[in-house]
């Protein structure tokens, strides 16, 4: 598998070609989560079934959320010590969807901090069901992570998870372009 890196001030970027569900070297794992923090399908999907029924039970007192929130809970039977989970914006129709994507990542790296977590793994928020284009939804994660790295202590490594080689090329460009 190959994962293309960059170090920027510190700061490890990485991109790779896989399943969120499987990054074992990772502390926290992002889920593309849904209102109510249930199972659901893709990225929620993958991240419930490897999780097993203990996530959902401790989702159930956080839910619901709302576009742009993120909450946190433990791993249960992933290889990570924490899940972040992220509503993202359905595209055309939770306003401004731009916002409400970048507060998604955001507030995931606040919590990142917070939890003095020093890896975290995203997936491409909003680009499967809730059809964000993923040109922009690219250049919305990177231009937010990259303004609000610099506050934090904590996150030393930021991996992004592309499921499909299309966003991996357009995460590869797009990380390639990143200068300091
Ligand atoms: N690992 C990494 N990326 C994945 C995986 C995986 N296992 N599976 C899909 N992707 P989505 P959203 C990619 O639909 O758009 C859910 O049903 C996928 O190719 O998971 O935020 C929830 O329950 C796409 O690029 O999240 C919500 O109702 C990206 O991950 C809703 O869908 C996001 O796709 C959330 O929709």
């Amino acid at each position: 598998m190959s994962i293309m890196k960059k170090t920027i001030s510190g700061v490890t970027y990485e991109c790779i070609k896989g399943d969120i569900a499987s990054q074992s070297d990772i502390t926290a794992i992002v889920n593309a989560a849904n209102a109510q923090l249930r199972m659901g399908g893709g990225v929620a999907g993958a991240i419930h079934r490897a999780a097993g029924p203990g996530l959902e039970e401790e989702c159930r007192f956080l839910a619901p959320i709302k576009p742009g929130e993120a909450v946190i809970t433990g791993g249960h039977n992933l290889p990570n010590r924490y899940v972040i989970h992220c509503l993202g914006p359905i595209f055309g129709v939770d306003k401004l969807e731009d916002k409400l994507l970048a507060n998604c990542y955001c507030n995931a790296l606040k919590l990142a901090e917070q939890y003095k977590i020093d890896s975290i793994a995203f997936p491409a928020i909003s680009t499967g069901a809730f059809g964000y284009p993923v040109v922009e939804a690219t250049e919305i994660a990177f231009s937010t992570i990259i303004e609000l790295v610099p506050k934090l202590r904590s996150v030393k490594r930021i991996r992004f998870v592309l499921y499909i080689e299309r966003d991996l090329d357009i995460y590869e460009k797009r990380l390639s372009g990143v200068i300091i």
